[in-house]
C-alpha cells in the first residue's frame, strides 16, 4: 500500500490545478480544489488497484459478482481518504491554504444510484468486501440521473432531476472501453439444423443491438491496499460510422437502437415498493445483467481457456429479484455460445446463482407479462419456458395430484413471469435479511418452497459499515472510542464490547453525552442553515429518517406529535421535556398518500414551531433531500431512533443499526432487525411497543380489525383525528388532510381502514414515548443506555454479514 507524504499530496494538487484549471492553488475555487483532490486520491488508488488485479491474476480466487439495480454509495472523497489512511495529511495540506476538508467534501454531489435500504446495503457490502479482502465486483447501471433531488415548496415535495455527473463524468470512475459488450433486444428465434449432426439449434435474429460500456468505480478497502470495483454499465448506440457504412437500408432499426441506447441508462426508477411493469425497467435489467454475465464468463475463459469449472470460480449474489434474468441469461450463454447441454448448464447455473429477498409485501413482488417478456427477449423467454416446464414436473413428482402446489410455485402463471419463483427454483440459496423476516418467509410467504427445498433457505441479517457511519460520520465519537479501547473495532466491530464498563463510569458518561451534544449542535447548525429553524441541542432529538412509506408509519409519529401539542395547548404548564422531532424522507413521485404525509409533517411544523404558547417545547423539522451525506449528520445527533413499522412489514431495516452504532436508543416495534437490536442491546436500553407480527397477521387473517374502537378509547386521540379531518389542526385549507384522516377509519379504494394498524398501536406508542421522557430526565441512566447501545452493536457490522455470506454461501476466502 503506497502512501503519499504531505509534500507529495501538495505537489500533485498543485500540478493538477495548474494543468486542468491553469491557475494556482491560492486562486483556485473550492470546486477546483475538490476536483484536484479527487485526482490525487484517484492516483493513489490506481497503484493499489493494479496490485490487487495482479494478485487476483496470480491467486485465481473465486469472484463474487454482487448484482444489483441499485448502489446508493454516497460521496466517496472522504471515505476514500479514510480507507487510504490519508485524512490527516489531506487536512493538513488544505489547512495550509486556509481551507477545511469538510468544505471540500461538501463539493461532491452524492452519487445516488439507489432508492433506499436495498441500494445502500449493496454499497455497504462492497465496502466490506474490499475491507475484508474478498475478490468481488459490484455490477450495476451507470444511471445518468440517480434518485431525484427533493425540493420542498409550500410544504410539498417536488422532484428535481439529479445531475450527479459533471460534464458527463464522475471524478473517481474509470472508463473501460476494452470490456465493451453487446446486448441484444427483440427480434425472433429461428431453429436451424446443425450442419454436423442435424440437430436443431436456436438462432436469434432480427434483434436490436446496444453497446454496453463499463465504468469502474474503485472500492477501496480499509488500510489494506485492496481495491475492488463497482462496475456500472452505460449504454451507447453503434457509432454513426457503423450506421452509415454497414446499415444502409436499415436506417429505422439504427434509429431505434440509438433511441434505446439513450434511454436505457438514463434514469433510476425512483420507486421502491410497487412493482410497475414498465418495459424500460425490464430492458434495464437485461441490459446490465447480460453485460455482466458475459463479462464474468469472458473473464473466466481468459484465465482458464475453457468454460469447464466456472462454478468453482464465480458466484452471482442477486440483490432481490431485479437481476433474476441472470438465470436464463447464463443458461443461454452456456448453451448457445458454449455448446453445453441443458442438464450441465442447469447444474452450473444452480451452483453460481444465489438470491436475497428483501420484502414480503406482495405488491412489490416482480411479475412480468409474458407478452412483454417474450417479445423483448425471445430466446431468453424460451429458456424460461423450459425452466418452468421442468420445475412444474418436479413439483408434480414431489406432490402427485396436488395442483395447488403447482399454482403457488410455477414460474409462468396467469400470463406472467414470476421472477421470485424463478429465482428460488434455480438458485442454490434463498436468504432473508433478518431472523424475523426469514422466519416469515419460511412459515408463510414462501412456505411451499421451503417445504419442498428447505436446504436452500437461510438468514443473513443485514449489516452496515462502521467506516462510513461511525468513522466518517462521527469523528468525535470515533476519537473517544479509540482513546478508550484502541482502534481494532474499525475492522472488528465486536471489539466495541470493551466499552461496556464505561457505561457505569460517571465521567465516561459525561464525555459520551458531551460528544452527543456536539453532534446535536452540528445538526442544529445544518437545520438553521437549511430550514431557518432554531432548535435546542438540549432538547431530545427524536429522529425518523428513511423512505416514506405507509408501512414505516411516519403518520403514527406525526399524529403523536399533534397529540402532544394538543395536550400542551390545553395545559401549557404540564410536565414536559423539550423535544425536537426530526424527519427525513423521500416519497416515490406517484405515491400520493406518501406525499400527503410529507405535507402533513410540514404543515404541523409550521403551526407548532410558530406557536408562542408552547414556548418552543416542541420543534418539528423536515429535512429536505434526505440522502447519505445528511443521514450521517442525523445518525450522529440522534437521541431517539424511530423504528416504528407495522410488525412483519420491515424486512430488516439498516438505518436502525446506524442509529444504534451512534448511541441512539431505539424506539421500535418487534419488526425486522429491531428484534435482534433489542436482544443485543438489552430490552432495558430501548423502548419496545406495539403489536407483534403474529398479532398483526392474525388481524389480517381474521379480518376483524376495528380502528374506531382504538380511537374512541382516547378522547385526545379522537380530537386529533377530528381536527385533522376538519382542517383545524394543522390549520389551513379544510379538507386538505381529510382523506388521510378518513383512511384511518374507513375503507378506501378497496384498502382496509387503517391498513397499517396505526390506531391499534397508538396507545402503546404514546406510553413508550412517555418512558423515553422519563428516562431522559435521568441523565446518568440515559447515558448508560446510550453507551451500551454503541458497545453492543458488533453484530450489525456489514463485515459480520459479509463473512457469513462468504463462509456459508460463497465458500470464498479473504486474500489479504
Ligand atoms: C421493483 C419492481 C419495479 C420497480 C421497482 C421495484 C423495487 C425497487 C426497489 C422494489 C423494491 C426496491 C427496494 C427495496 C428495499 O429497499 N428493501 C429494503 O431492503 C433493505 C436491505 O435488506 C431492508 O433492510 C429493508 O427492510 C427493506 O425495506
Amino acid at each position: 500500500m503506497k502512501k503519499y507524504t504531505k509534500y507529495e499530496i501538495c505537489r500533485r494538487l498543485e500540478q493538477i490545478i495548474r494543468a486542468r484549471f491553469r491557475t494556482d492553488i491560492e486562486k483556485a475555487d473550492r470546486h477546483q480544489i475538490y476536483l484536484a483532490m479527487c485526482g490525487v486520491v484517484k492516483e493513489m488508488i490506481i497503484d493499489d488497484w493494479i496490485d490487487t488485479q495482479r494478485m487476483l491474476d496470480e491467486k485465481d480466487p473465486k469472484i463474487v459478482y454482487y448484482m444489483s439495480m441499485e448502489f446508493l454509495t454516497g460521496r466517496y472523497l472522504g471515505n476514500n481518504l479514510i480507507n487510504l489512511d490519508m485524512t490527516s495529511q489531506a487536512e493538513e495540506v488544505l489547512e495550509e491554504f486556509g481551507i477545511s476538508l469538510n468544505l471540500i467534501e461538501d463539493e461532491e454531489r452524492d452519487p445516488a444510484l439507489g432508492n433506499g435500504g436495498l441500494g445502500r446495503l449493496a454499497a455497504c457490502f462492497l465496502e466490506s468486501l474490499s475491507s475484508l479482502g474478498y475478490a468481488a465486483y459490484g455490477c450495476g447501471i451507470r444511471y445518468h440521473y440517480g434518485m431525484f433531488r427533493q425540493k420542498i415548496t409550500d410544504g410539498r415535495q417536488e422532484e428535481v432531476p439529479d445531475v450527479w455527473l459533471e460534464d458527463g463524468i464522475y471524478p473517481f470512475e474509470l472508463k473501460r472501453p476494452e470490456y465493451e459488450k453487446k446486448v441484444r433486444f427483440g427480434g425472433y428465434v429461428r431453429m436451424q439444423a446443425d450442419p454436423d449432426d442435424g440437430s436443431l439449434k436456436p438462432v436469434w435474429e432480427g434483434y436490436r443491438s446496444i453497446r454496453a460500456i463499463p465504468y469502474d468505480i474503485p472500492i477501496v478497502g480499509y488500510h489494506n491496499g485492496f481495491v475492488n470495483a463497482l462496475r456500472v454499465w452505460d449504454a451507447e448506440a453503434e457509432s454513426e460510422f457503423n450506421l452509415i457504412s454497414f446499415q444502409k437500408g436499415d436506417f429505422l432499426r439504427a434509429r431505434e437502437e440509438q433511441l434505446l441506447a439513450k434511454t436505457l441508462s438514463e434514469v433510476l426508477y425512483p420507486n421502491d415498493a410497487h412493482m410497475q411493469g414498465k418495459q424500460l425497467r425490464l430492458q434495464q435489467q437485461y441490459f446490465f445483467i447480460s453485460a455482466s454475465v458475459q463479462e464474468a464468463v469472458d473473464r473466466y475463459k481468459r484465465a482458464h481457456g475453457t468454460i469447464q469449472g466456472i462454478e468453482e470460480k464465480v458466484v452471482f449474489q442477486m440483490n432481490d429479484t431485479h437481476p433474476t434474468v441472470a438465470v436464463p441469461e447464463l443458461m443461454r450463454i452456456l448453451m448457445d455460445c458454449e455448446d453445453l447441454g441443458w442438464d450441465e448448464a442447469w447444474e452450473i447455473t444452480g451452483k453460481i446463482c444465489a438470491y436475497t429477498n428483501h420484502t414480503i409485501m406482495s405488491e412489490a413482488l416482480e411479475k412480468w407479462p409474458i407478452s412483454l417478456f417474450s417479445q423483448l427477449l425471445p430466446r431468453v423467454y424460451q429458456i424460461v419456458e423450459e425452466i418452468d416446464r421442468r420445475f412444474c414436473d418436479k413439483i408434480r413428482k414431489a406432490y402427485p395430484g396436488d395442483e395447488g402446489k403447482v399454482a403457488s410455485m410455477a414460474i409462468l402463471w396467469d400470463g406472467q413471469v414470476r421472477m421470485a419463483n424463478m429465482a428460488i427454483a434455480a438458485c442454490f440459496s434463498v436468504n432473508g435479511v433478518s431472523e424475523l423476516h426469514t422466519g416469515i418467509l419460511k412459515k408463510r410467504e414462501l412456505r411451499d418452497f421451503y417445504e419442498m427445498m428447505p436446504e436452500k433457505f437461510n438468514n443473513k441479517t443485514d449489516g452496515v459499515t462502521q467506516r462510513r457511519f461511525l468513522v466518517h460520520g462521527n469523528p468525535l465519537l470515533t476519537e473517544w472510542i479509540t482513546d478508550k479501547i484502541g482502534d481494532a473495532w474499525i475492522t472488528d466491530l465486536y471489539q466495541l464490547k470493551a466499552l461496556e464498563p464505561y457505561a457505569e463510569d460517571e465521567s465516561a458518561r459525561k464525555e459520551f453525552m458531551a460528544i452527543k451534544r456536539k453532534n446535536k449542535e452540528r445538526l442544529a447548525a445544518y437545520i438553521l442553515e437549511h430550514n431557518g429553524i432554531e432548535v435546542d441541542p438540549d432538547s431530545i432529538f427524536d429522529i425518523q429518517c428513511k423512505r416514506l412509506h405507509e408501512y414505516k408509519r411516519q403518520l403514527l409519529n406525526i399524529l403523536h406529535v399533534l397529540y402532544l401539542y394538543t395536550q400542551l395547548k390545553k395545559d401549557p404548564d404540564m410536565d414536559f421535556y423539550p423535544r425536537t422531532f426530526i424527519y427525513g424522507a423521500k416519497a416515490s413521485a406517484a405515491y400520493y398518500r406518501a406525499k400527503q404525509i410529507i405535507e402533513l409533517i410540514n404543515a404541523a411544523a409550521d403551526c407548532i414551531n410558530n406557536d408562542p404558547d408552547i414556548k418552543g417545547k416542541i420543534k418539528v423539522v423536515f429535512i429536505e433531500d434526505y440522502r447519505v451525506s445528511n443521514a450521517e449528520l442525523m445518525f450522529a445527533a440522534a437521541d431517539v431512533s424511530e423504528q416504528i413499522s407495522t410488525a412483519s412489514r420491515e424486512a430488516s431495516g439498516t438505518g436502525n443499526m446506524k442509529f444504534m452504532l451512534n448511541g441512539a436508543l431505539t424506539l421500535g416495534t418487534m419488526d425486522g432487525a429491531n428484534t435482534e437490536i433489542f436482544e443485543e442491546a438489552g430490552i432495558e436500553n430501548g423502548f419496545v411497543f406495539g403489536m407483534e407480527a403474529d398479532e398483526v397477521m392474525r388481524y389480517e387473517r381474521e379480518n376483524n380489525y376495528r380502528p374506531a374502537d382504538f380511537m374512541n378509547a382516547d378522547p385526545v386521540l379522537a380530537e386529533v383525528i377530528r381536527n385533522l379531518h376538519d382542517g383545524v389542526l394543522p390549520p389551513g385549507d379544510p379538507g386538505r388532510f381529510r382523506s388521510l384522516a378518513d383512511s384511518l377509519l374507513y375503507q378506501q379504494d378497496g384498502a382496509r381502514a387503517d391498513s397499517y394498524f396505526i390506531l391499534a398501536d397508538f396507545a402503546s406508542y404514546a406510553q413508550a414515548q412517555k418512558r423515553v421522557e422519563e428516562k431522559y430526565r435521568n441523565a446518568g441512566e440515559w447515558a448508560k443506555s446510550a453507551i451500551l447501545n454503541t458497545a453492543r452493536c458488533g453484530k450489525f457490522s456489514a463485515d459480520r454479514c459479509i463473512r457469513e455470506y462468504a463462509e456459508e454461501l460463497w465458500h470464498t476466502e479473504p486474500l489479504v
